[in-house]
Protein backbone atom coordinates (compact mmCIF):
# COMPACT_ATOMS: atom_id res chain seq x y z
CA UNK A 1 0.00 0.00 0.00
CA UNK A 2 1.44 3.50 -1.30
CA UNK A 3 0.89 6.92 0.56
CA UNK A 4 1.75 10.08 -0.67
CA UNK A 5 1.36 12.42 1.35
CA UNK A 6 1.64 16.31 -0.02
CA UNK A 7 2.37 18.68 2.96
CA UNK A 8 3.57 21.98 3.77
CA UNK A 9 4.82 19.74 7.01
CA UNK A 10 6.61 16.45 6.41
CA UNK A 11 8.13 16.62 9.72
CA UNK A 12 4.61 15.81 11.57
CA UNK A 13 3.99 12.73 9.32
CA UNK A 14 7.40 11.63 9.67
CA UNK A 15 7.79 11.53 13.41
CA UNK A 16 4.28 9.73 13.89
CA UNK A 17 5.27 7.53 11.81
CA UNK A 18 8.81 6.89 13.14
CA UNK A 19 6.93 6.44 16.29
CA UNK A 20 4.02 3.84 15.95
CA UNK A 21 3.86 -0.08 14.54
CA UNK A 22 3.52 1.85 10.90
CA UNK A 23 6.55 2.38 11.36
CA UNK A 24 7.43 -1.29 11.55
CA UNK A 25 5.04 -1.90 8.47
CA UNK A 26 7.05 0.60 6.27
CA UNK A 27 10.32 -0.97 7.62
CA UNK A 28 8.46 -4.63 6.18
CA UNK A 29 7.85 -2.95 3.12
CA UNK A 30 3.86 -3.44 3.51
CA UNK A 31 3.49 0.10 3.55
CA UNK A 32 5.31 2.39 1.14
CA UNK A 33 5.14 6.66 2.54
CA UNK A 34 5.98 9.16 0.03
CA UNK A 35 6.31 12.87 1.68
CA UNK A 36 6.24 15.44 -0.38
CA UNK A 37 7.08 18.89 0.92
CA UNK A 38 4.88 21.59 -1.26
CA UNK A 39 6.82 24.30 -0.27
CA UNK A 40 9.49 22.90 -2.95
CA UNK A 41 7.23 23.34 -5.62
CA UNK A 42 6.88 26.81 -4.82
CA UNK A 43 7.56 28.72 -8.23
CA UNK A 44 9.30 32.04 -6.97
CA UNK A 45 12.92 32.63 -5.24
CA UNK A 46 11.34 33.39 -1.64
CA UNK A 47 9.25 29.58 -1.54
CA UNK A 48 5.88 31.31 -1.32
CA UNK A 49 3.33 29.22 -1.10
CA UNK A 50 0.56 31.32 0.84
CA UNK A 51 -1.17 34.39 -0.84
CA UNK A 52 -3.95 36.63 0.31
CA UNK A 53 -7.53 36.12 -0.19
CA UNK A 54 -8.60 38.15 -3.42
CA UNK A 55 -11.96 39.56 -3.07
CA UNK A 56 -10.29 40.54 0.97
CA UNK A 57 -11.00 38.99 4.26
CA UNK A 58 -9.00 36.88 7.01
CA UNK A 59 -6.29 34.61 6.58
CA UNK A 60 -4.20 33.25 4.04
CA UNK A 61 -4.79 30.88 1.06
CA UNK A 62 -2.50 28.54 -0.41
CA UNK A 63 -1.31 28.91 -3.88
CA UNK A 64 -2.21 26.71 -6.38
CA UNK A 65 0.60 26.39 -8.43
CA UNK A 66 3.00 24.38 -5.76
CA UNK A 67 0.07 21.67 -5.34
CA UNK A 68 -0.31 20.77 -8.99
CA UNK A 69 3.12 21.39 -9.13
CA UNK A 70 3.66 18.46 -6.05
CA UNK A 71 1.21 16.42 -7.77
CA UNK A 72 2.26 16.01 -11.17
CA UNK A 73 5.76 15.62 -9.59
CA UNK A 74 4.45 12.04 -8.44
CA UNK A 75 5.13 8.63 -10.02
CA UNK A 76 1.80 7.21 -9.06
CA UNK A 77 0.21 3.62 -10.35
CA UNK A 78 -2.69 4.39 -12.25
CA UNK A 79 -6.46 4.32 -10.88
CA UNK A 80 -4.97 5.95 -7.26
CA UNK A 81 -7.59 7.95 -5.52
CA UNK A 82 -6.31 11.98 -4.54
CA UNK A 83 -8.22 13.14 -1.18
CA UNK A 84 -7.90 16.46 -0.77
CA UNK A 85 -8.45 16.30 3.23
CA UNK A 86 -11.04 19.53 4.00
CA UNK A 87 -13.68 20.25 6.34
CA UNK A 88 -15.81 20.47 3.51
CA UNK A 89 -15.60 16.43 2.53
CA UNK A 90 -17.39 13.44 2.93
CA UNK A 91 -17.18 11.99 6.65
CA UNK A 92 -14.15 9.32 6.54
CA UNK A 93 -15.43 5.90 7.62
CA UNK A 94 -14.43 2.16 8.09
CA UNK A 95 -15.92 1.85 4.57
CA UNK A 96 -14.29 3.72 3.19
CA UNK A 97 -11.03 2.68 4.43
CA UNK A 98 -11.42 -0.49 3.50
CA UNK A 99 -12.23 0.76 0.01
CA UNK A 100 -8.81 2.08 0.22
CA UNK A 101 -7.29 -0.52 1.12
CA UNK A 102 -8.56 -2.84 -1.59
CA UNK A 103 -6.60 -0.35 -4.45
CA UNK A 104 -2.88 0.26 -4.71
CA UNK A 105 -2.47 3.35 -2.86
CA UNK A 106 -3.97 7.01 -2.36
CA UNK A 107 -2.42 10.62 -2.53
CA UNK A 108 -3.48 12.55 0.51
CA UNK A 109 -3.49 16.71 0.13
CA UNK A 110 -2.91 18.26 3.16
CA UNK A 111 -3.44 22.30 3.09
CA UNK A 112 -3.01 24.61 6.08
CA UNK A 113 -4.28 28.01 6.40
CA UNK A 114 -7.61 29.17 5.41
CA UNK A 115 -7.31 26.94 3.03
CA UNK A 116 -6.63 26.20 -0.98
CA UNK A 117 -7.29 27.78 -4.30
CA UNK A 118 -10.52 26.53 -5.32
CA UNK A 119 -9.16 25.26 -8.72
CA UNK A 120 -7.54 22.39 -6.98
CA UNK A 121 -10.55 21.25 -6.46
CA UNK A 122 -11.36 22.47 -10.15
CA UNK A 123 -8.72 21.61 -11.84
CA UNK A 124 -7.32 18.03 -10.20
CA UNK A 125 -9.76 14.78 -10.09
CA UNK A 126 -9.85 15.10 -6.04
CA UNK A 127 -12.38 13.40 -3.60
CA UNK A 128 -12.93 15.82 -0.54
CA UNK A 129 -12.93 14.26 2.45
CA UNK A 130 -13.00 14.82 6.45
CA UNK A 131 -12.33 13.08 9.34
CA UNK A 132 -15.33 14.56 11.55
CA UNK A 133 -17.07 17.44 12.25
CA UNK A 134 -14.03 19.84 14.07
CA UNK A 135 -11.98 21.73 12.98
CA UNK A 136 -8.01 21.35 12.78
CA UNK A 137 -5.58 23.28 12.01
CA UNK A 138 -4.65 21.17 8.79
CA UNK A 139 -4.79 18.27 7.15
CA UNK A 140 -1.61 16.41 8.36
CA UNK A 141 -3.63 14.83 11.49
CA UNK A 142 -6.65 14.26 9.09
CA UNK A 143 -4.15 12.25 6.83
CA UNK A 144 -2.49 10.29 9.94
CA UNK A 145 -5.85 8.88 11.03
CA UNK A 146 -6.58 8.12 7.25
CA UNK A 147 -3.28 6.26 7.24
CA UNK A 148 -3.50 4.80 10.07
CA UNK A 149 -6.60 3.15 9.38
CA UNK A 150 -5.79 1.97 5.87
CA UNK A 151 -2.87 0.55 6.71
CA UNK A 152 -3.93 -1.38 9.56
CA UNK A 153 -6.00 -3.66 6.67
CA UNK A 154 -3.27 -4.36 4.81
CA UNK A 155 -2.73 -7.72 5.84
CA UNK A 156 0.31 -8.46 7.82
CA UNK A 157 0.77 -4.55 9.38
CA UNK A 158 -0.85 -5.51 12.63
CA UNK A 159 0.83 -9.32 14.10
CA UNK A 160 -1.52 -12.51 14.76
CA UNK A 161 -5.19 -10.68 14.89
CA UNK A 162 -8.41 -11.46 14.53
CA UNK A 163 -9.60 -10.83 11.29
CA UNK A 164 -10.40 -6.69 11.20
CA UNK A 165 -14.09 -7.86 9.98
CA UNK A 166 -15.02 -8.95 13.39
CA UNK A 167 -14.11 -5.51 15.10
CA UNK A 168 -16.37 -3.06 15.79
CA UNK A 169 -17.39 -1.09 13.03
CA UNK A 170 -16.85 -3.79 10.35
CA UNK A 171 -19.23 -5.68 12.06
CA UNK A 172 -20.87 -2.89 12.71
CA UNK A 173 -21.51 -3.16 16.60
CA UNK A 174 -19.45 -2.01 19.66
CA UNK A 175 -17.51 -3.88 21.15
CA UNK A 176 -18.37 -5.71 24.75
CA UNK A 177 -16.52 -4.80 27.54
CA UNK A 178 -12.32 -6.33 27.85
CA UNK A 179 -10.76 -7.58 31.16
CA UNK A 180 -7.57 -8.91 32.40
CA UNK A 181 -5.55 -9.85 35.47
CA UNK A 182 -6.14 -9.53 38.55
CA UNK A 183 -9.54 -10.55 38.64
CA UNK A 184 -10.18 -8.20 41.44
CA UNK A 185 -8.77 -4.71 41.33
CA UNK A 186 -9.70 -1.98 44.29
CA UNK A 187 -13.09 -3.71 44.68
CA UNK A 188 -13.91 -4.16 41.19
CA UNK A 189 -14.97 -7.74 39.91
CA UNK A 190 -14.40 -9.17 36.39
CA UNK A 191 -17.34 -10.41 35.47
CA UNK A 192 -17.95 -14.56 36.97
CA UNK A 193 -19.16 -15.98 33.53
CA UNK A 194 -15.47 -14.81 32.34
CA UNK A 195 -14.09 -16.97 34.63
CA UNK A 196 -16.31 -20.15 34.39
CA UNK A 197 -14.62 -21.38 31.08
CA UNK A 198 -17.84 -21.73 29.61
CA UNK A 199 -17.16 -20.92 25.99
CA UNK A 200 -20.30 -20.93 24.82
CA UNK A 201 -21.96 -18.84 27.30
CA UNK A 202 -19.19 -16.51 27.17
CA UNK A 203 -19.93 -15.68 23.54
CA UNK A 204 -23.48 -15.39 24.51
CA UNK A 205 -22.42 -12.71 26.83
CA UNK A 206 -20.55 -10.80 25.02
CA UNK A 207 -22.59 -10.88 21.91
CA UNK A 208 -25.35 -9.28 24.02
CA UNK A 209 -23.04 -6.60 25.77
CA UNK A 210 -21.86 -5.57 22.22
CA UNK A 211 -25.25 -5.57 21.36
CA UNK A 212 -26.61 -3.54 24.73
CA UNK A 213 -23.66 -0.89 24.02
CA UNK A 214 -24.26 -0.18 21.26
CA UNK A 215 -28.16 0.38 21.96
CA UNK A 216 -27.33 2.68 24.70
CA UNK A 217 -24.16 4.77 23.00
CA UNK A 218 -24.74 4.49 19.36
CA UNK A 219 -27.83 3.39 18.66
CA UNK A 220 -27.77 4.89 15.17
CA UNK A 221 -25.25 1.61 14.32
CA UNK A 222 -27.93 -0.73 14.98
CA UNK A 223 -30.07 0.19 12.23
CA UNK A 224 -26.65 -0.57 9.86
CA UNK A 225 -25.65 -3.77 11.75
CA UNK A 226 -25.91 -7.16 10.44
CA UNK A 227 -27.89 -9.15 13.09
CA UNK A 228 -29.37 -12.40 13.28
CA UNK A 229 -32.84 -13.69 14.93
CA UNK A 230 -31.03 -14.05 17.87
CA UNK A 231 -29.86 -10.67 18.00
CA UNK A 232 -33.26 -8.76 16.90
CA UNK A 233 -35.32 -10.91 19.91
CA UNK A 234 -32.29 -9.30 22.66
CA UNK A 235 -32.83 -5.98 21.05
CA UNK A 236 -36.68 -6.22 21.43
CA UNK A 237 -36.28 -7.11 25.30
CA UNK A 238 -33.90 -4.29 25.70
CA UNK A 239 -36.95 -2.08 24.03
CA UNK A 240 -39.63 -3.62 26.27
CA UNK A 241 -37.31 -3.25 29.35
CA UNK A 242 -36.73 0.58 28.39
CA UNK A 243 -40.48 0.99 28.08
CA UNK A 244 -41.49 -0.69 31.42
C1 LIG B 1 -8.30 19.84 6.74
C2 LIG B 1 -7.83 22.51 7.37
C3 LIG B 1 -9.24 25.24 8.20
C4 LIG B 1 -11.06 25.85 6.77
C5 LIG B 1 -9.75 25.40 6.94
C6 LIG B 1 -6.46 22.94 5.64
N1 LIG B 1 -12.17 17.15 9.76
C7 LIG B 1 -11.37 18.23 9.51
N2 LIG B 1 -11.40 19.36 10.21
N3 LIG B 1 -10.54 20.22 9.73
C8 LIG B 1 -9.91 19.68 8.66
C9 LIG B 1 -10.44 18.39 8.50
C10 LIG B 1 -10.14 17.35 7.55
N4 LIG B 1 -9.90 16.51 6.81
C11 LIG B 1 -8.93 20.42 7.87
C12 LIG B 1 -7.44 20.59 5.94
C13 LIG B 1 -7.21 21.94 6.25
C14 LIG B 1 -8.68 21.76 8.19
N5 LIG B 1 -7.44 23.81 7.42
C15 LIG B 1 -7.83 24.76 8.44
C16 LIG B 1 -10.06 25.49 9.27
C17 LIG B 1 -11.36 25.93 9.05
N6 LIG B 1 -11.85 26.10 7.80
C18 LIG B 1 -6.61 24.10 6.39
Amino acid sequence: MRFYVLTLFPGILAGAVSESILGRAIHRELVELTLVDIRDFADNRHKVVDDYPYGGGPGMVMKPEPIFGALESLDTPPGVPILLLTPQGETFDQELARELSEGPGVVLICGRYEGIDERVREGLPVREVSVGDYVLTGGEFAALSIIDAVSRLVPGVLGEQRSPEEETFSRGLLEYPQYTRPAQFRGMRVPDVLLSGNHALIERWRREQSLLRTFLKRPDLLDRAHLDEDDLKFIESLKKRKNA
